[in-house]
């Protein structure tokens, strides 16, 4: 068995951001129209009046700030509330694989590696822009890497899921180098017309690199000391977009075929969930909460994070403990906590604990325990 190090990361950020009030100005644009539209429903009492969103719930409620989106036209046109995009044709590479080379190009060069040298290559994200051949095969071509891609999808998990892939592969031998890729173009799926959730997400793309730590030239590394998975089935956070739909007849824009969730039972049971996750593969490793330097959780809610670590401290978090970037970067699926990791790490000192944790849809959690070397 090989000692296995992430020796790597990169961040693509899109070129657009939404700010809370820009955000809530489209949305109750929309709620005008569809209110004058169906005025003589409301009247009558058929049909009922929508509500207008707001910033100040959106900030208590959530802790976002702003979101970056890949593409912003279309997102704040009241009568589309959905990114304008043009079909690439299949010569020309597509965009996901377009921001997951960007973010593993950033994460090569931070691990000091090329492609060539990687020989395993996993696309792991919430949605995939089609059925196949894999994303991470066309990434995997696009940096002349080697070996062999898949794709993967554990929604908010998924990163932490495939670092687990890429841990055991590298452990045991059956790769060196291997690159875990997570474009999120949440603005794709997401439902922009529901008030209830209109917030929550942002587009990103993040790489790790998780190599044999006896090959690892990167001046920054952190020994995976362990992974951990669980998942248990919940229909809290669903998305009924699949293959079967056309099938089925459905209707291709109804309501369940974008991203729905019950965000207070999410909150509730997901919270404890990540908690006793944490604390029992600490346990496994020896390790308590207290002995963790820093925590990178998943990004989803604010008062959810300082309610995992209080759970598990004991105390209100302090300082840095559990850094967030979803104020800037508001919920971003499965990069969240690596977002985290990729921009609060570099002030920690060799021989620093940390734990980076998703928690999501699934439900679904995944850790990762990483010292500095
Ligand atoms: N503006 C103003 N008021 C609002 C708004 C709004 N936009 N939305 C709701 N309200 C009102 C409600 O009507 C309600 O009013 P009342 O009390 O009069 O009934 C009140 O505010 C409270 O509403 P909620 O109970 O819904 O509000 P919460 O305090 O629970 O906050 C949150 C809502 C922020 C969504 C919160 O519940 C939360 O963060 N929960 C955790 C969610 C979570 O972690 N989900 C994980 C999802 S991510 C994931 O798994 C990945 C999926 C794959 C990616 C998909 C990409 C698209």
């Amino acid at each position: 068995m090989h000692s296995v190090v992430i020796s790597g990361t990169g961040l693509y950020q899109p070129p657009y951001t939404i700010s809370n009030a820009e955000l809530v100005d489209i949305f109750n644009r929309y709620v005008d129209e569809q209110n004058t539209l169906h005025a003589g429903e409301i009247a009558a009492g058929t049909r009922p009046a929508l509500p207008y969103s707001s910033v100040e719930f959106i900030e208590k409620a959530s802790g976002i700030q702003q979101r970056y989106v890949i593409e912003k036209s279309g997102l704040m046109d009241p009568a589309r509330m959905c990114p304008r995009l043009t079909e690439r044709p299949d010569d020309q590479l597509s965009l996901m694989a377009e921001i997951g080379v960007d973010a593993a190009q950033k994460a090569l060069a931070a691990a000091g590696r090329t492609g060539a040298q990687v020989d395993a290559v996993l696309c792991a994200a919430s949605n995939m822009q089609r059925a196949y051949p894999a994303m991470a095969v066309e990434i995997q071509q696009a940096l002349g890497a080697g070996g062999y891609g898949f794709d993967m999808n554990v929604a908010c998990s998924s990163a932490t899921f495939a670092i687990e892939q890429a841990v055991n592969a590298v452990r045991t031998g059956s790769a060196r180098c291997v690159l875990v890729v997570s474009p999120e173009i949440t603005s794709g799926h997401h439902a922009w017309r529901d008030r209830d959730c209109h917030f929550i997400f942002g587009d990103v793309c993040t790489a790790v690199i998780v190599e044999r730590a006896d090959d690892a030239t990167s001046p920054d590394q952190w020994e995976v000391l362990g992974t951990r998975l669980v998942t248990q089935f919940s229909n809290n956070i669903r998305n009924n977009f699949g293959f079967l739909n056309r099938a089925e007849d459905s209707d291709p824009d109804a309501r369940d075929k974008t991203f729905r969730q019950e965000g207070r039972k999410v909150f509730k049971e997901v919270v404890p969930m990540a908690a006793a996750h944490i604390e029992s593969h600490l346990a496994a490793l020896e390790q308590s909460p207290s002995a963790v330097r820093r925590f990178w959780l998943h990004q989803a809610n604010q008062s959810m994070n300082d309610l995992i670590v209080r759970k598990m401290l004991g105390t209100q978090p302090h300082g840095d403990v559990a850094p967030l970037i979803l104020d800037e970067f508001a919920n971003t699926a499965s990069a969240g906590s690596i977002i985290a990791f990729h921009r609060h790490r570099a002030d920690l000192a060799a021989g620093d604990l940390g734990v980076i944790c998703s928690f999501g849809a699934g439900y679904s959690v995944g850790s990762v325990v990483v010292r500095k070397r």
